[in-house]
């Protein structure tokens, strides 16, 4: 089982690559933010609780995420493989990730870092923005915030799986199809 994270700071390009990957190695795809937008349009209880977060700027509580993902993954037992976007966002994550998987016998087999620098993820997402009508790609503070809080919570996450020697780390600047190369190049070496 190919069981990848796509991991970066908002706007790194994790939903848009999580796209082409998902087409060329055949695997279920688990975004957190899109599972908690489809919770707030649903108007769930969990989806009112995190559209208050979200809308701030700030994660949503490690318990909601990780029992979302937990559903996913029993609903999935017989898949190739997991693309994880934008989850684990936290430590705590991270090692309720490795329970999970480990009651499969699986684990993580790669997490594949964006990296891109503060100024291009704050054009990607006010120009998203424009057009996505999302409230948290609205305003420069708001996206601040969001990397504000990838810098102090998420960011550690990296060492977690580099100490498992499972990380690496690519260019996300530039054309979208050659990023995609890059990232093809380093999953074919965890196959
Ligand atoms: P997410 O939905 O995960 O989204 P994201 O980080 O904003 O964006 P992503 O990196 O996927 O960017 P994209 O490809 O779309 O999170 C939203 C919120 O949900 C979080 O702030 C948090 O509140 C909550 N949340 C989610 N998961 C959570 C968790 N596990 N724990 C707690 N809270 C959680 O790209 C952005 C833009 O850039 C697009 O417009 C795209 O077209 C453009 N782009 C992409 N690649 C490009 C390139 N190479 N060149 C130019 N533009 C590019």
């Amino acid at each position: 089982m190919l069981n990848l994270i796509l991991f970066g700071p908002p706007g790194a390009g994790k939903g848009t690559q999580s796209e082409k990957i998902i087409a060329k190695y055949n695997l279920i795809h688990l975004s957190t933010g899109d599972l908690l937008r489809s919770e707030i349009r649903e108007g769930s209880e969990l989806g009112l609780t995190a559209k208050t977060l979200m809308d701030q700027g700030l994660l949503v509580p490690d318990e909601v995420v990780i029992g979302m993902i937990e559903h996913k993954l029993r609903d999935h037992r017989d898949a190739a493989g997991f693309i994880f976007d934008g989850f684990p966002r936290t430590v705590k994550q991270s090692q309720a990730l490795d329970e999970l998987l480990a009651r499969y016998d699986e684990s993580i087999s790669v997490m594949v870092a964006l990296v891109v620098n503060d100024d291009e993820l704050l054009s990607r997402l006010l120009n998203r923005g424009k057009t996505s009508g999302r409230p948290d790609d609205q305003n420069e503070e708001l996206i601040s915030k969001r990397i504000h809080e990838y810098n102090s919570k998420t960011k550690p996450v990296a060492d977690y799986y580099q100490e498992q020697g499972k990380f690496v780390a690519i260019d996300g600047m530039g054309n979208i199809d050659s990023i995609f190369e890059e990232i093809t190049r380093a999953i074919n070496k965890f196959l």
